[in-house]
């Protein structure tokens, strides 16, 4: 067995975390030999709640969960993270502006950004799933001093896995048979679904679905749109489905990309694609054996992706300047 590592988790006691703290649990995201340590964040609200859970986790009796600490309290929290998956956040209400979310948000970021670098340990990685995610992500990088910026993730990972699902579906294939799907820019209704580039069994996707209305028009807006499906369905919003999404991008990041192929994550852009340096946007990355990440080079995007790809990071540009404020 080895040493335990320590995840820490916000928003413990809400719908996600409710799906996605018994999956690092039994092993589902670090594998059967990696015992965990579960720092769970929540705010003084949610503490009853996360007792309960607790409970819950005791009851399952997992041989691979090895501590649990709950806390509202962030140096705590965030003691000695390997992992820090930042899920809390204030949802939207109605009547509040946009801008208003990212404000309320951005200073939760701040101070979880400023405890990481404070507290975690020196290999900890960050991914951001609490919305709005890649300004909320780009909050936390800039306030944690002394953290590498390549340590700082939101995720993209859902929208990627609905991208897939709904081609095979189209296609008659089994999502496993779709490759090469990238999820460019924003975590928001103005994300890319890049179906230009994705494979099915190796082969250009618009070669095995020739209606090219239906790639360029009912495909994405379904993946844009499929958060607000799923609550107009369900009366809440995605948990299990975002939970999965968290246990396959830390999975993607912790093991070697497949040859030729790449995954969705939101990271600090290098000005790759002509997307701002700096940036916390959705791009096409891959792993190597030893577990170094890095953006895909030469991924061609056409017209038609150039002009998706550029309205999804004019409003990362956007979010910025609301919140630029909070930026150190
Ligand atoms: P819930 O409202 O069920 O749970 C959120 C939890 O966070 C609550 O228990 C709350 O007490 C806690 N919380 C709030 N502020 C906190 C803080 N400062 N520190 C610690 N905990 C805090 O929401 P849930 O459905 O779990 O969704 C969580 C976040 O994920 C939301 O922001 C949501 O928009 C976002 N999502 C992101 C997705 C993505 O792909 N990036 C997809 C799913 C989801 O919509």
């Amino acid at each position: 067995m080895n040493p335990p590592i320590t995840v820490s988790i916000t928003g413990a006691a809400g719908q996600i975390g409710y799906a996605l703290l018994f999956r690092i649990a039994s092993g589902a995201m670090f594998g059967p030999d990696q015992p965990v340590n579960l720092r769970l964040i929540e705010i003084e609200p949610g503490m009853k709640a996360l007792q309960g859970v607790i409970m819950e986790l005791d009851d399952c009796a997992f041989p691979l969960l090895n501590d649990i600490v709950a806390t509202s309290d962030l140096d705590e929290g965030f003691k000695g993270a390997n992992w820090a998956l930042l899920v809390g956040s204030v949802p939207r209400k109605a009547g509040m502006e946009r801008a208003d979310l990212l404000n309320i948000n951005g200073q939760i970021f701040t101070g979880q950004g400023k405890a990481i670098a404070a507290n975690a340990a020196d290999d900890v990685r960050v991914l951001v799933v609490g919305n709005p995610c890649n300004t909320n992500a780009l909050i936390a990088m800039n306030n944690a001093e002394g953290v590498p910026n390549d340590r700082f993730f939101a995720m993209t990972r859902l929208d990627e896995n609905r991208a897939k699902s709904q081609l095979a579906a189209k296609a008659g294939v089994h999502n496993r048979d779709v490759s090469n799907m990238c999820i460019w820019g924003n975590h928001s209704a103005t994300q890319y679904p890049d179906f230009t580039n994705a494979k099915i069994n190796g082969q250009p996707v618009s070669e095995v679905i020739t209606d090219s209305g239906w790639l360029q028009g009912e495909f994405i807006s379904t993946v844009q749109q499929r958060g607000a499906a799923i609550i107009a369905a369900r009366g809440a919003s995605s948990a299990a489905s975002a939970a999965n999404g968290v246990v396959d991008t830390v999975r993607s990041l912790t093991t070697p990309t497949a040859a030729g192929d790449w995954t969705s994550v939101a990271v600090c852009s290098d000005g790759s694609y002509g997307i701002d340096a700096g940036l916390i946007a959705s791009m096409p990355i891959r792993v190597d054996a030893e577990g170094r990440w890095d953006i895909v080079p030469g991924v061609e995007l056409d017209e038609f992706s150039r002009a998706k790809v550029d309205a999804s990071v004019q409003e990362l540009r956007d979010e910025r300047e609301a919140v630029v404020s909070l930026l150190g």
